[in-house]
């Protein structure tokens, strides 16, 4: 098991003992512009922000700030220097709006904010909206060219030598990650010291195995569990480098990888996808980590990939509640079309509606426990998560015989049509087989005869002249005929949620 001493300081962790252990010139941060800060610049430029912090904006252990900006090497510095000073983290999505952030901030006590000067706008009437939470909101904007920018402030204690790192306890909540889910009210997710090195020490030391000259780079933003800990924790925690980029579409992403060399990728499987059809000329020799999350991962992308690049991804399944990913494989141990076995140190099982266990091959609601655990920020929906010590993350899986975890579709997404269960993520994945699907969301609709059709929500390649009834035809050759979509909408594209998740429920709403 993991076993981490009762005080510990994450920051410290990751950047200082890793500085101790490595010495201060290895690269640390890069970015798109070929900028590098090495281990040795990322910590003087922490301890002087951390400096500011509690000298300067009288910050002490325990309080909130807010963080927020697109994925900079300043904003991981900001987090590092919350770390370190004994403060919360807050982090939201870039991409949060004004009212959002005023719930946020309400709801999670914000005192201070460290903001990109270029994502000010939302925060100011945000303080506007909630004026009587945030009256006291104090926010400090950084990478602009204001007198009271925090660059500026930092720079003034380059004197002011290193920073001591308050002395935390291991136990102590460092981190309130706001996740809306694909609907409803946002739930702030506290995550510990010790949860941000278990992250590291379970999923990225065990199954992604980095390297000390690995080059991390992805999508997710430093806002969402999935990217803080793919481009932030688990490369600091093993002494490597990580690419931060702003822009991280695939388009962005691709000529990244290319450029700088990158050898461990964290991404979703839209931009695998997206990335199929644009991989000529582009030289990925240096890519050996490919790491997809955040939503379903259909075999056929996987075979794609694997055909494509030699790679082979390596899938998971992580939340904001649990801070990343439980269930994974990597190598040799992975069986495309499951997402693999418990991450050492976690355990999960099928359980009924009752928290039953189920006989392996049954379909049924995941539960999991480990190291870190869901503690939703004063929100009853906490008794809905945790059940009996099990953490329920509201997906529905099958455990294989093998004991190999298949996902099957989020509990609320089963399609159940003329008595049938039909998940939609099954039916997509038989969709995206064709070569000119691009993307596809299979929802159903409410039918007086059937109770529910299927209906599939399609975007087609480009120069595409597929019709209904040839991806009929498609359908109808690869799946149970049940299971074939009665109905074809084309999109143009499909809504997701700013952390890439698919909003069904709104394809169903606007079924037609
Ligand atoms: O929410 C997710 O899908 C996720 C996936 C991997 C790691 C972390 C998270 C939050």
């Amino acid at each position: 098991g993991l076993r981490y001493p009762d005080r510990l300081n994450c920051g410290y962790e990751l950047l200082d003992r890793t500085v101790e252990e490595r010495g201060p010139d290895r690269p640390a941060l890069r970015s798109a512009d070929g900028g590098v800060w090495s281990y040795g610049e990322l910590r003087e430029t922490v301890d002087r922000i951390a400096h500011v912090l509690t000298d300067g904006l009288g910050v002490v252990p325990g309080n909130r700030v807010l963080l927020r900006g697109p994925t900079t090497p300043w904003l991981a510095a900001c987090w590092l220097a919350v770390m370190k000073a004994g403060a919360v983290a807050v982090t939201v999505l870039a991409q949060a709006r004004a009212g959002e952030l005023a719930t946020i901030c309400s709801l999670a006590r914000v005192s201070h904010a460290l903001c990109d000067a270029r994502s000010a706008e939302d925060l100011e009437e945000a303080a506007g909206l909630a004026k009587a939470d945030l009256d006291g909101l104090r926010t400090t904007l950084f990478g602009g060219d204001g007198p009271d920018d925090l660059t500026r402030l930092a720079a003034a204690h380059a004197g002011s030598g290193p920073y001591r790192a308050v002395d935390t306890a291991a136990d102590e909540v460092a981190l309130i990650a706001f996740t809306s889910g694909t609907t409803g009210r946002p739930k702030g997710c506290m995550h510990l010291h010790r949860d941000l090195l278990a992250i590291a020490d379970t999923f990225s030391r065990q199954v992604l195995r980095p390297l000390a000259d690995d080059v991390f780079a992805g999508s997710p933003p430093l806002g969402f569990t999935f990217g803080l800990g793919g481009l932030l924790v688990f490369p600091l925690r093993a002494g490597a480098s990580a690419l931060l980029l702003e822009q991280a579409g695939p388009h962005h992403l691709l000529p990244a990888l290319v450029r700088h060399r990158v050898s461990v990728l964290f991404t979703a499987p839209t931009a695998y996808r997206t990335m199929l059809g644009q991989l000529d000329g582009h030289d990925l020799s240096a890519l050996r980590r490919c790491v997809s999350a955040g939503e379903n991962l259909p075999a056929a992308t996987w075979q794609a990939w694997f055909e494509a690049t030699g790679l082979r991804i390596i899938n998971g399944i992580g939340a904001t509640e649990l801070l990343h990913i439980f269930i994974s494989a990597a190598d040799d141990a992975i069986r495309p079309g499951t997402i693999g076995v418990p991450v050492p140190g976690w355990q999960a099982k099928v359980v009924d509606e009752h928290g039953e266990e189920l006989p392996d091959g049954e379909a049924g609601l995941l539960a999991v426990r480990g190291p870190v655990g869901c503690r939703y920020l004063a929100d009853p929906r906490q008794t809905e998560y945790v059940r009996h010590g099990w953490n329920m993350t509201g997906d529905t899986f099958v455990r294989e015989p093998d004991g190999y975890f298949r996902y099957v579709a989020r509990a609320d997404d089963m399609i159940i049509s003329s008595g049938y269960n039909i998940a939609g993520p099954e039916v997509e994945d038989a969709l995206l087989r064709h070569p000119e699907v691009a993307e596809a969301a299979v929802v159903g609709r409410p039918d007086e005869l059937r109770g529910e059709i299927v209906v599939a929500h399609v975007v087609l390649t480009e120069g595409s002249d597929q019709t209904a009834d040839s991806l009929r035809a498609h359908m109808k050759a690869n799946l149970a005929p049940h299971k074939c979509p009665r109905v074809f909408v084309f999109e143009q594209s499909l809504p997701r949620t700013a952390t890439g998740k698919l909003q069904r429920f709104l394809l169903r709403e606007d079924s037609p």
